[in-house]
C-alpha cells in the first residue's frame, strides 16, 4: 500500500513531522494499526538498521530514524493498546544494563498492556538487582528483558543467575527477547520464555502466567 511506503520513506530520511502526518493519516483512512506499524514504520527502521551496519549512514541518522519512529509510534500506542482488556496479571519490564536501545521494549509493554496485563515499565539501562527488586516490591511474577546488542545480551544471564542466588526461581519467571536474542540463547541462559516480537510476547505471558 502505498501510504504505508511513504512512512517507511519518511521514517528513512528522519522526517518525523511527516512520518506522524502520513501514520495519522493510515489511521483516518483505517488501516489497522498494527498494519501502520509492521509495514511502515518496522519496515523502514529495518532498512535503517541494514544501511548502518553496511556505513551507509552514520548514528544521527539513525537517531533522527528513531525519533521519526517515536512520533508515529505516539499515534499509534492508543489504537494498539484496548483499554477495555481486563488485568491478566503483572509483569516487570526493561531493557537490559549498558544497553540503551529502548523503541522495541517500549512496543512490546504497549503490546502487553493491550493484552489486559499489567505492566511496570523500569526504563533501559536497567541494572540486574533493579530488576529483581522491582519485581519483588510490585510483586510481579514475571521479568520481561530487552536487548539489542549483542554485548549486552549476557546481562540476561546474570539476572536469572541472582534469580536463582537469591531462591526466587518459579517464583519469578523470565521472558527476554530483542533482536539478537533467540531461542538457543534464551535456553542456554535458563530463560523461562523467548518471544521474537510483540504478539509473541503476549502469547508466551500468558503461558508463563497460567503455569505460575
Ligand atoms: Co543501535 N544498534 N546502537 N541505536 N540500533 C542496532 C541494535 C544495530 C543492530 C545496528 C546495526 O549495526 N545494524 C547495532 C548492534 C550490533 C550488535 O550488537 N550486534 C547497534 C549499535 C552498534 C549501536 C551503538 C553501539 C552505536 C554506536 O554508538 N557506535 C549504540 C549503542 C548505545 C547503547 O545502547 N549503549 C547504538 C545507539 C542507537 C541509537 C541511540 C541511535 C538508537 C536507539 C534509540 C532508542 O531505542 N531510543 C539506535 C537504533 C534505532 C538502532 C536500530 C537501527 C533500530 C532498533 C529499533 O528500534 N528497531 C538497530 C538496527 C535494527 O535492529 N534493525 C540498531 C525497531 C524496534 C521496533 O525493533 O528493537 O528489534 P526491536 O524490537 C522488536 C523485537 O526485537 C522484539 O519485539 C520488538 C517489536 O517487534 N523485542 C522483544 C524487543 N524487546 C523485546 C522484549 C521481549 C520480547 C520481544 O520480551 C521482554
Amino acid at each position: 500500500m502505498e501510504i504505508l511506503k511513504d512512512i517507511a520513506a519518511a521514517l528513512r530520511e528522519g522526517q518525523s513531522e511527516r512520518c506522524a502526518e502520513l501514520c495519522a493519516a493510515a489511521l483516518e483512512a483505517e488501516i489497522p494499526a498494527g498494519r501502520v506499524l509492521d509495514e511502515g514504520l518496522i519496515a523502514g527502521m529495518n532498512v535503517v538498521g541494514e544501511r548502518f551496519r553496511e556505513h551507509e549512514i552514520f548514528l544521527p541518522h539513525v537517531l533522527l530514524a528513531a525519533k521519526a519512529m517515536v512520533a508515529g509510534l505516539a499515534l499509534l500506542e492508543p489504537r494498539l493498546e484496548s483499554e477495555s482488556a481486563p488485568r491478566a496479571g503483572r509483569a516487570v519490564i526493561g531493557t537490559v544494563q549498558g544497553d540503551l536501545h529502548d523503541i522495541g521494549k517500549n512496543l512490546v509493554a504497549v503490546m502487553l498492556r493491550g493484552a489486559g496485563f499489567e505492566v511496570l515499565d523500569l526504563g533501559s539501562d536497567v541494572a540486574p538487582a533493579t530488576f529483581v527488586d522491582e519485581a519483588l516490591r510490585h510483586e510481579a511474577r514475571v521479568i520481561g528483558m530487552s536487548a539489542l546488542l549483542t554485548t549486552t545480551m549476557p546481562v540476561m544471564g546474570q539476572v536469572i543467575g541472582l534469580i536463582r542466588e537469591r531462591g526466587l526461581e518459579g517464583r519469578i519467571k523470565t521472558l527476554v527477547g530483542g533482536a539478537p536474542v533467540d531461542e538457543d540463547f534464551a535456553r542456554e541462559i535458563g530463560a523461562d520464555a523467548y518471544a521474537f516480537d510483540g504478539v509473541s510476547a503476549v502469547e508466551r505471558l500468558r503461558e508463563l502466567l497460567e503455569d505460575s
